[in-house]
């Protein structure tokens, strides 16, 4: 008798963007086959959790159903394309997520090896070469893209592996992209030439140069990236030891030369949530869900949105989700089925837990060193204590959890970053930059509970009376001489 394999399945979502039916086949499957429950990830997308092997199959052909399907959304290949959200710039977020999903088809794999296995279809002989762009042995690790609009860097740019800052021209569309390379968060504790690190701006290029430099800049780390040593794959460590002149010499010499980049501006990694009305008249509702992780009853609630509602969902680089394109006319139904299912209590959380993520760890993480997503909450509530005492309630300090340093939450550009290393127990990381602009740096070593709220309570109480107007906490414990800022764009306390 086999014994009862379970598994996770993450759906390919360029951008995050979910039609209503879409939602409800998800959700149906979500309900059906796994274990009543969905989880928004921090790339935009979905996780079905517990699904048992012999429910993999309905799970990707009821996918196929709504044209979804887990191609690239693991692997050693381009993962799943990140766009902002933000529905201030609706035209823009418009062109940038179409521009998007365009990158994101081109970067997949071909291979029609994924419809023969889940779909049955039948193989047919080909003499075109499999995979155009990865050949047989795709790229050296996963490689991570995504697209942000200034001044909300609510993908963080500064972790993607190719980012895409798009500049607005005077006509109210993209002029074009300042390109962003080498970010990445993952490091392992004890083996200091892993480190996270954030993204180098090397240039500027016109929309109609997207494809041919996102193939030069995965091209080059296809052919020079380490092969030998896996803890060394990622396309930041080929850049750190080919150097970032040579890298983007050698982009250049694939995709031609890149204008000078132009200046940007960022002012938060958050999402807004409640009410936003666009400038093109739409109205769009983001709501907090706490890491991400929907229940059966949260799934039902949104069901009855999703059958009425004639925009779209948006799943947010924070793990929450956003009711976009309501139209005037039906903002009020919307709006009362949010109250009256209770949904837009959701909201009425502290400053602090609406900037905090944790990433899933125990049960389901393989990787896992302590809990994340489940203990998060529980922590919060205390920390939360300490800000009241202090009257730092209203003060929006980012917080994210991992249960290990693979920097699934991206807690190392968190101004409050705490990563697993044993049950109960993490490292205290303070410093990061309130945009994820800056990483943040070890300030406690594998404490627990009481620890961290010790060591939180002393820095919040100096943050309280010796801050200055405006000034973020992270900033604050740079300044206040607390820990020393990284300045390199990475950092390494082993
Ligand atoms: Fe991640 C591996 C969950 C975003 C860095 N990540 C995993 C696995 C698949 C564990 C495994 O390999 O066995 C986790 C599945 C847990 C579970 O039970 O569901 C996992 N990662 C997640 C998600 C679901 C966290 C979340 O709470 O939302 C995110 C899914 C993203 C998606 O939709 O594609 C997720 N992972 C990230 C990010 C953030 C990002 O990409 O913006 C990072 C840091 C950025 C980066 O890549 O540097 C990240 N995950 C990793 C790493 C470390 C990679 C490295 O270069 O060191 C691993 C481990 C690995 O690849 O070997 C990993
Ligand atoms: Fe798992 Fe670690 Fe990623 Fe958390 S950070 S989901 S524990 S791999």
């Amino acid at each position: 008798l086999e014994p009862a394999f379970q598994f996770m399945i993450r759906v390919r979502l360029p951008g995050g963007i979910c039609t209503t039916e879409r939602w409800l086949k998800i959700s149906e499957l979500a309900c059906a086959h796994g274990n009543e429950t969905l989880r928004m990830t921090t790339r935009q997308t979905f996780q079905f959790h517990w699904v048992l092997k012999h429910n993999i199959v309905p799970v990707i052909r009821g996918l196929h159903e709504v044209l979804l399907d887990t191609v690239a959304a693991c692997g050693d290949d381009s993962r799943g394309v990140m766009a902002t959200v933000n529905p201030q710039f609706p035209a823009l977020q418009a062109e940038l997520a179409a521009l998007a999903k365009t990158v994101s088809d081109h970067v997949i794999p071909k291979t029609r090896g994924y419809h023969e296995i889940w779909y049955g279809e039948e193989r047919i002989a080909s003499s075109e070469p499999e995979e155009p762009f990865y050949g047989r042995t795709y790229m050296p690790r996963k490689f991570k893209i995504g697209f942000v609009i200034p001044p909300n860097n609510d993908i963080d740019i500064y972790a993607q592996d190719l980012g895409y800052i798009a500049i607005a021209g005077k006509d109210g569309k993209i002029a074009g992209f300042n390109i962003a390379i080498g970010g990445g968060m993952g490091r392992t504790d004890k083996v200091p030439h892993t480190y996270p690190r954030t993204a180098s701006v090397i240039g500027f290029i016109t929309p109609d140069r997207l494809i041919s430099v996102t193939e030069a800049v995965m091209g080059v780390q296809r052919d020079y990236g380490n092969r030998a040593d896996r803890s060394r794959a990622r396309f930041k460590y080929t850049i750190d030891d080919k150097g970032l002149d040579w890298i983007k010499l050698a982009i250049e010499d694939r995709a031609g030369l890149l204008e000078p980049a132009r200046p940007y501006h960022f002012t938060s990694n958050a999402d807004i949530y409640g009410w936003v009305e666009s400038d093109d008249g739409y109205h769009h509702f983001t709501l907090f869900v706490e890491n991400g992780r929907l229940n059966r009853d949260t799934l039902d609630k949104i069901a009855r949105i999703a059958h009425v509602h004639k925009g779209h969902f948006r799943l947010t680089p924070n793990q929450n989700l956003m009711i976009a394109n309501v139209a005037t006319a039906d903002k009020p139904k919307i709006d009362a089925l949010l109250v009256g299912s209770g949904l837009i209590a959701f909201n009425e959380h502290s400053v602090l837990r609406l900037n905090s993520m944790a990433c899933v760890a125990f049960p389901t993480c393989g990787l896992a060193m302590a809990d994340s997503e489940r203990y998060l909450p529980t922590l919060i509530t205390k920390i939360e204590g300490i800000l009241t005492r202090y009257n730092l309630q209203d003060e929006p300090i980012t917080l994210r959890m991992t249960g290990c340093p693979n920097g699934c939450s991206r807690p190392f550009i968190a101004e409050i970053g705490l990563t697993g290393r044993a049950p109960g127990k993490y490292n205290l990381y303070l410093g990061g930059g309130f945009h994820g602009q800056r990483l943040n740096r070890l300030y406690r070593e594998n404490i627990g509970e009481a620890a961290i709220l010790e060591a939180l309570d002393e820095v919040l109480r100096h943050y309280a009376t010796e801050r200055l107007p405006d000034e973020h906490f992270g900033d604050f414990t740079i300044r206040a001489g607390i820990i020393r800022e990284v300045t390199e764009g990475r950092f390494s306390n082993d």
